[in-house]
């Protein structure tokens, strides 16, 4: 029979274990796609949520990013701000660089184009915009996500991200 001072103990290392696990877990907040591989992201003024996010390679990935606000928002993937006069107006290197993700709907692709040498995705006011790519190898590494609408105002107020790709 197990007496209270052994129940007790039990319940103790049973709590301490849970309080490991957790804190654990809490070290690393990063968003992962779920078992089908979709990971939705809400956009808002101003920021991404989740804004740190976990991406395997070589595994079919559904983006969806959500606009939660009135005004529109751009969504770049890529490292190194490029700044113009003072702004960040976009990324020297591209995540998607030769990759050619597919988007639904295909009219919210902006770029690249003339402006913007990267992929980048347009989200209007509460809309919804899906992105579908599988990332090779070579992309492993640490990448930003942002939107660089109003010449990098949107950016600097905190629509920025992690997106750690591994
Ligand atoms: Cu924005």
């Amino acid at each position: 029979m197990m007496t209270a001072t052994r129940t007790g103990a039990l319940i103790a290392v049973v709590a301490i274990g849970a309080i490991t696990l957790m804190l654990v877990g809490g070290t690393d907040d990063a968003a992962r796609p779920d078992g089908e591989g979709v990971l939705e992201i809400a956009l808002h003024d101003y920021g991404f949520e989740p804004d740190t996010l976990r991406l395997p390679t070589g595994e079919p990935l559904t983006l969806r990013f959500v606009n939660q606000d009135d005004p529109s928002h751009h969504v770049s993937f890529g490292r190194e701000v490029r700044e113009h006069d003072g702004r960040a107006v976009g990324f020297d290197e591209d995540l998607f660089a030769g990759l050619e993700p597919r988007v639904t709907p295909p009219a919210a692709q902006t770029g690249p184009s003339a402006d913007d040498p990267g992929f980048e995705v347009l989200v209007r006011g509460h809309e919804t915009v899906t992105l579908e790519v599988t990332l090779p190898p070579d992309r492993t590494g640490s990448w930003e996500i942002g939107c660089f609408t109003g010449r990098g105002c949107h950016y600097r107020a905190g629509l920025a991200g992690t997106v750690i790709v591994e």
